[in-house]
């Protein structure tokens, strides 16, 4: 193990000392695939090694999991004691936490549950302590909060930088490569977008990657850490809110949009802006409500069922039975997404928030 760290180290110091530009683009691109192998290895042994024990062995509850990741004693037990049922112990001192603490919220009538962990991911990438069972509490969630406090608002930074190093990749899209491999053939590169990589290097990252014959398809533009990432195994494509604690403490409150740049500024102890934060974590998690009639009832808002945004109206019936998605055959719609009230629609058409409907 001590040795893949060495390995990694000695490359990164050769990237650092090459001057990037289109002559050693292929280099450079060569050592990244190199460290992307190296890392994905020390990855593998994490997830062999954790799982169960030491209260790391969380089970996923409700219609979405989220985490709060950050450093010790910026207020993460005080925020989930205050969303949830959970009682997190609170104490000034740092490493109150040493295991994870779940809790349950219930928001738009969503059930979501919060996990408190401990403030230990840095360090992790060296594989250091407990950071790596936190890593793999992480990669399991559906949504992360980094939080931190206005007299370490690096943290913000370096802790994203960590999550990146072990393959967490946070508010970013799985980039639109299609790999098929095959047993014989050697690469194939197919792209209709003009690559600002060349063909070359990208056949070599990929044989780097340790892919011998495939056909590749890759459909937008990409850059080498893109193209490394859907090389990988384990690459988590997760969603963030960053936010900033104890905001009381300070003069200028500047809302922020929950982006690393812009933080939300909450105070978990006096209340303030959470119900921005609640907002924010939401619309990342794509979460909708849409409300069930049942066949003789008036529509109202009184059956809710929570689903992710994006799925028809026949992915709904599905998800109430293989049975009942086999009878109906289409729908009546009440709600502002209606044409008008009652209006009758195929099952094709995709759910929006707020939307009554009776399966007919
Ligand atoms: N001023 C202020 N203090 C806060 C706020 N939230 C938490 N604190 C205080 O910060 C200290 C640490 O709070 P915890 O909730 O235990 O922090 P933690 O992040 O869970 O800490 P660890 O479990 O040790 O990682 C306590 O003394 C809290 O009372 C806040 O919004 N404003
Ligand atoms: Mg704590």
């Amino acid at each position: 193990m001590a040795d893949i760290y060495q390995q990694i180290e000695d490359i990164q110091k050769e990237i650092r000392e090459t001057p990037y530009h289109k002559g050693t683009e292929h280099h450079i691109g060569l050592l990244r695939a190199r460290i992307a192998r190296l890392r994905d290895k020390l990855l593998e042994s994490t997830s062999k090694k954790s799982g169960g024990g030491g209260g790391y062995a969380i089970k996923k509850q409700g219609d979405a999991t989220i985490v709060l990741v950050g450093p010790p004693s910026v207020g993460k037990s005080t925020l989930i004691n205050r969303l949830t049922n959970a009682n997190s112990k609170i104490a000034p001192y740092a490493f109150t936490t040493v295991s994870v603490i779940p809790g349950m919220m219930n928001y738009r009538n969503a059930k979501i549950q919060i996990l408190d962990v401990p403030g230990l991911i840095e360090g992790a990438e060296e594989g250091k302590g407990r950071g790596k069972e936190v890593i793999s509490v992480i990669r399991g969630s559906d949504l992360l909060v980094l939080i931190t406090e206005p007299t370490k608002i690096e943290a913000l930074e370096r802790i994203s930088t960590a999550l990146e190093k072990n393959g967490i990749r946070i508010n970013k899209e799985r980039p639109d490569i299609k790999i098929e491999k095959k047993t014989q053939g050697g690469i194939k590169v197919f792209s209709n977008i003009n690559q600002d990589l060349s063909k070359e290097t990208i056949k070599d990252i990929i044989l780097e990657m340790g892919i011998r014959n495939a056909e590749i398809k890759i459909n937008q533009k990409i850059s080498i850490e893109e193209l490394i990432d859907a090389l990988s195994k384990n690459r988590v494509y997760i969603p963030a809110v960053f936010v900033v604690n104890k905001s009381d403490l300070i003069a200028n409150k500047e809302q922020g949009d929950g982006s690393i740049e812009k933080p939300i500024l909450i105070s978990a102890q006096e209340g303030y802006g959470i119900e921005i934060f609640l907002e924010s974590v939401w619309k990342k998690l794509k979460l909708i409500n849409v409300y069930l009639v049942g066949p003789d009832e008036r529509p109202s808002l009184r059956n809710p069922m929570i689903i992710k945004d994006g799925l028809t109206l026949y992915d709904i019936a599905k998800k109430i039975g293989d049975d009942f998605a086999q009878k109906v055959k289409s729908a009546i719609i009440w709600g502002n997404s209606a044409k008008f009230e009652g209006q009758q629609v195929s099952l094709k058409t995709k759910a929006t928030d707020g939307m009554m409907v009776r399966f007919v």
